[in-house]
């Protein structure tokens, strides 16, 4: 008999044809909410969730999950959508999918940043309109990428691999984190064990940071303010660790050059003022949008719920 799952949100083929091979699949009709996923789990008498972010396992989400379901596999890295304190008192299994995403998150970490150093989006709102008029040398200028210092929120794997980039461009890199990397890991880079003291070092500054409670807000109009003027600011991470109000102020007032954001607080629903800022790079949260690391992540998750009906160890248990 094979265990019995519920998908909650489509993915990609190679990995429904894997998941289908090998556990007894209830199929989302588009992506399931939290009231569709508990009436799934219980009509399909299921033994375990494939799930992601879209899905918020809280408290109340898990205490009213039927007690068939005994472990829920997140196609994601972040896991601040998930109550890991409440699955562990229920006992349920929960799960990741580290070191897959890195790169494709990195890349577009740093896709960002030259987007947003070098006007990407206005210059494109021009070729779009025509370029009817030539420019002045003196005109669209963006900032120069090569040779500035970067600032790292968060030296974890993906902070790492968007310094392991930063350092082809001949960037300098300043990072913080709650304890400084072995010298092997950190490669030079230069820890700050005090987050504002780091910020007027920062002539672009990206973070790679999990959200969740303690972070929250740590981009704010204090913050943003300790950067120096004419700051570079990427968020590929989580919306919530900025205030967007203050994020809006800094680059009306030019404080900041520019910004890239992947991330918002409210997905989809982002907040449109954001939109009519010309100097703020915008994509809808594709960090790991590649085939090659959805299927990776698929078959990481895929991995983990083997694993765990095969009695082993699963790696990537969150408790
Ligand atoms: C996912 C992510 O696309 O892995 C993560 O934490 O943020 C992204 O890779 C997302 O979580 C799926 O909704």
């Amino acid at each position: 008999m094979k265990p019995r799952l519920i998908l909650t949100r489509m993915v990609v083929a190679p990995v429904i044809a894997r998941m289908q091979r090998d556990y007894d699949t209830l199929m989302p009709d588009g992506t399931m909410d939290t009231a569709t996923a508990l009436a799934a789990a219980r009509s399909h008498n299921a033994d375990a969730i494939f799930f992601s972010s879209k899905l918020k396992l809280t408290q109340e989400t898990i205490a009213a999950l039927p007690g068939s379901v005994r472990i829920a596999a997140s196609c994601s890295v972040g896991y601040d959508h998930i109550d890991v304190a409440a699955a562990r008192a229920r006992g349920l299994v929960v799960t990741n999918t580290p070191e897959v995403l890195t790169d494709c998150t990195a890349d577009l970490a740093f896709l960002h940043i030259l987007c947003a150093c070098r006007r990407v989006r206005e210059n494109m709102a021009i070729m779009e309109q025509g370029w009817r008029r030539g420019f002045g040398m003196d005109e669209m200028l963006g900032t120069r990428v090569a040779g500035k210092t970067l600032g790292i929120l968060g030296m974890g794997r993906i902070g790492r691999a968007v310094a392991q980039r930063a350092r082809g461009f001949g960037m300098k890199i300043v990072y913080h984190d709650v304890a400084p990397l072995p010298d092997e890991l950190a490669q030079g880079a230069t820890y700050f064990p005090a987050f504002r003291e780091m910020l007027p070092h920062c002539q672009i500054l990206t973070l790679h940071a999990p959200g969740g409670a303690g972070l929250n807000g740590i981009m704010n109009a204090e913050t943003f303010g300790l950067l120096p003027q004419g700051a570079v600011f990427v968020n590929a991470a989580r919306g919530a660790l900025v205030d967007e109000d203050a994020l809006i102020d800094a680059l009306r007032s030019g404080h900041l050059a520019a910004a890239g954001l992947d991330a918002f607080r409210n997905e989809p629903a982002y907040d449109l003022r954001l939109r009519d800022i010309p100097n703020l790079f915008l994509t809808p949260h594709m960090g790991s949008a590649t085939m090659e690391t959805r299927i990776a992540m698929g078959y990481r998750a895929l991995d983990n719920l083997d694993a765990f009906f095969a009695g082993r160890h699963v790696q990537d248990s969150l408790w």
